[in-house]
């Protein structure tokens, strides 16, 4: 049975949230996280590596520990330590840290005094209200989790969209070996780039379907089949995530394609506007009564409709149909179009690589520069640079400017934006820097208002550049900070400052329609790694895949600029 690296990472997760829960030394917890953020976005299939009898390769991060556990789980697919673990802590016990409001500590509060050790037995608890009753909880905290519950009913089950990538691409290759198949796309959700995806959608070509079929429900990761006809099944991989499969003809691709990418929305607008032109529109074509004008392609179901080929990112029903029958729809930023990286972090602060590692690295995947954007003091937990340990490293930038050839490294922090808008470090080694990114790291539950008025007196620093991450939510941990988002983004356009989408699978922050926002109110968008180690900047993709929904052209990103268009750019006059 094939483990994917997803499979690895998801098992250093759990050991994460349960030696959490159990009140762990923090960086012993830590060193889990990122070792599961490493391996669970690591280009190559380590499992498969290791069948093949090759050597784990150097991964930053992960030591002699880590690596016999990798070693374990690619050979088992267990973990004995997480067994272990599991002794002292029920397995549904980490559902309750992705109740957003609900830490480690709470965690084991509610175990230990109510047992609660799943949403079930939250969930009844609360309604109970015995939850108010704990020391440290009190109504408010029982009606957020509440809330969340609530919530949490929609969003569950939900892949996102790297993990899900990794079994959906394992699995459209095995199809696309099955003799006589033509062509295999995923589509659905995932080819309209959306961050998490609730299934997979599988189209294949081919002239007969029953050695597709069969391949299919036959694939040695599915755990069950869901239903089976000719040309179309369903399954769930052992991983839960469920994937449906139709086989078409050649003729109806292009319209199949068009169906199934969606979104269903999309979709409706499509078909009303071929019933307004008298054609009908299916996953089989295009047809004037009886007869098919269209299907074979994408683009010709959507000429057959009196309309440019739209990019599956736009296909929401967000006003695309409209915007492609006035005019050219925008021709969204590709990684192509990148030309430098302006968040990431080295050894000085919690990162896994050294400053020349990393500006190598990002050489290597054809940046022209980089800025190395550490976190400042106030963050101890992942030893934040003070004033000091900042102007050290900023020698250390400039000798290895002086150094190194065909990439330049920005000096820059990433200054936490403390509860009251002041930055956390003073103004005049702010001032010597290149660029300083600003980020909230803390209070994330200030009422609206104060969280606003924090935000704009952050950006009214004269050395303010960039807003990192700026609604902070974290995919099924942390819902964005509760502010006046569009008087933000003004202000941010009065300001001379940008906005981030944070490229980190978790992040993907800026989202996509505060990224059209964004571009309507002219404020340019930087699409960062805030890489920790040389593997993340691999991540771009997925920033680039968000910002492409949220309708982004290589104009209104800031770093496709070339180095010396940027540099003035970055200078704050104001
Ligand atoms: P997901 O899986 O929840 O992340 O989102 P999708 O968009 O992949 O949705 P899914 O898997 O239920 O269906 C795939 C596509 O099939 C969907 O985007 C549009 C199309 N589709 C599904 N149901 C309907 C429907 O009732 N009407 C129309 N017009 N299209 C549908
Ligand atoms: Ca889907
Ligand atoms: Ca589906």
């Amino acid at each position: 049975m094939p483990i994917h690296n997803a499979d690895i990472a998801a098992i250093f997760e759990e050991i994460a949230d349960l030696l959490e829960i159990q009140g762990a030394n923090p960086f012993r917890v830590r060193a889990y996280r990122n070792a599961a953020r490493t391996v669970g976005e690591f280009g190559r299939d380590l499992a498969a590596l290791l069948a093949r009898g090759q050597a784990l390769p150097k991964i930053p991060g992960i030591g002699p520990d880590l690596a016999r556990k990798i070693h374990e789980i690619a050979s088992t697919g267990k973990s004995s330590f997480l067994e272990r673990l599991h002794k002292e802590l029920p397995e549904t016990i980490t559902e309750l840290l992705h109740i957003p409001g609900l830490g480690p500590k709470k965690v084991k509060a509610l175990y230990d005094q109510l047992k609660v050790d799943s949403l079930a037995d939250l969930r009844a608890a609360a309604e109970a209200g015995r939850i108010r009753e704990l020391p440290g909880f009190g109504e408010k905290t029982e009606r957020h989790i509440l809330e969340a519950l609530a919530v949490r009913t929609d969003t569950a089950r939900r892949f996102k969209r790297p993990v899900a990538a990794q079994y959906a691409e394992a699995l459209a290759a095995a199809l696309r070996a099955v003799p006589g198949v033509t062509r295999v796309e995923i589509a659905g959700s995932y080819r309209r780039c959306r961050e998490t995806v609730g299934d997979i959608d599988l189209l294949v070509t081919a002239p007969d379907s029953a050695p597709v079929m069969a391949r299919f429900t036959g694939y040695d990761e599915v755990a069950e089949v869901l239903s089976q006809g000719d040309t179309r099944a369903s399954v769930v991989l052992r991983c839960g995530l469920q994937v449906d499969l139709r086989v078409v003809p050649e003729s109806s691709y292009g319209a199949a394609l068009a169906y199934f990418t969606g979104s269903k929305a999309h979709n409706i607008t499509l078909r009303k506007r071929a019933q307004a032109r008298g054609l009908k529109l299916n996953e089989y074509g295009v047809f004037r009564g009886e007869t098919s004008i269209a299907g074979a392609t994408e683009e010709s179901v959507y000429a057959a409709l009196g309309l440019p080929w739209i990019p599956p990112e736009l296909r929401e029903d967000r006003g695309e149909v409209e915007w492609a029958e006035r005019g050219p729809l925008p021709t969204l930023i590709t990684r192509a179009d990148l030309r430098g990286d302006l968040h990431c972090h080295t050894k000085a602060s919690d990162g896994a690589n050294t400053l020349r590692e990393m500006a190598e690295a990002a050489r290597s995947r054809g940046l022209e520069y980089l800025a190395i954007t550490e976190h400042s003091q106030r963050l101890r937990m992942v030893h934040g640079l003070d004033s000091a340990r900042l102007l050290k490293q900023m020698d250390e930038i400039d000798r290895l400017n002086a150094e190194l050839s065909g990439i330049v490294l920005f000096k820059g922090i990433e200054v936490d934006i403390l509860e009251d808008g002041r930055l956390d470090l003073p103004d005049e080694v702010l001032g010597r820097l290149d660029l300083v990114i600003g980020a909230v790291h803390s209070q994330f539950d200030l009422p609206p208002a104060k969280q606003t008025a924090r935000l704009l007196k952050a950006m009214d620093h004269p050395h303010f550049t960039i807003l990192a991450h700026p609604t902070t939510r974290e995919l099924d941990k942390r819902p964005p900070l509760e502010a006046d988002w569009l008087r933000i983004i003004r202000h941010a356009r009065e300001r001379g400052c940008y906005l981030e989408l944070d490229s980190q699978p978790d992040r993907l922050d800026l989202l996509d329609t505060w990224c059209r926002v964004a571009k309507e109110e002219g404020v340019l968008v930087a699409i960062n790694s805030d890489a920790h180690s040389v593997h993340d900047f691999d991540d771009l993709v997925w920033g680039i895949g968000q910002a492409r929904r949220g309708w982004l052209t290589r104009e209104d990103v800031l770093n496709t600029r070339p180095l010396a268009e940027l540099r003035p750019m970055l200078a704050r006059t104001m």
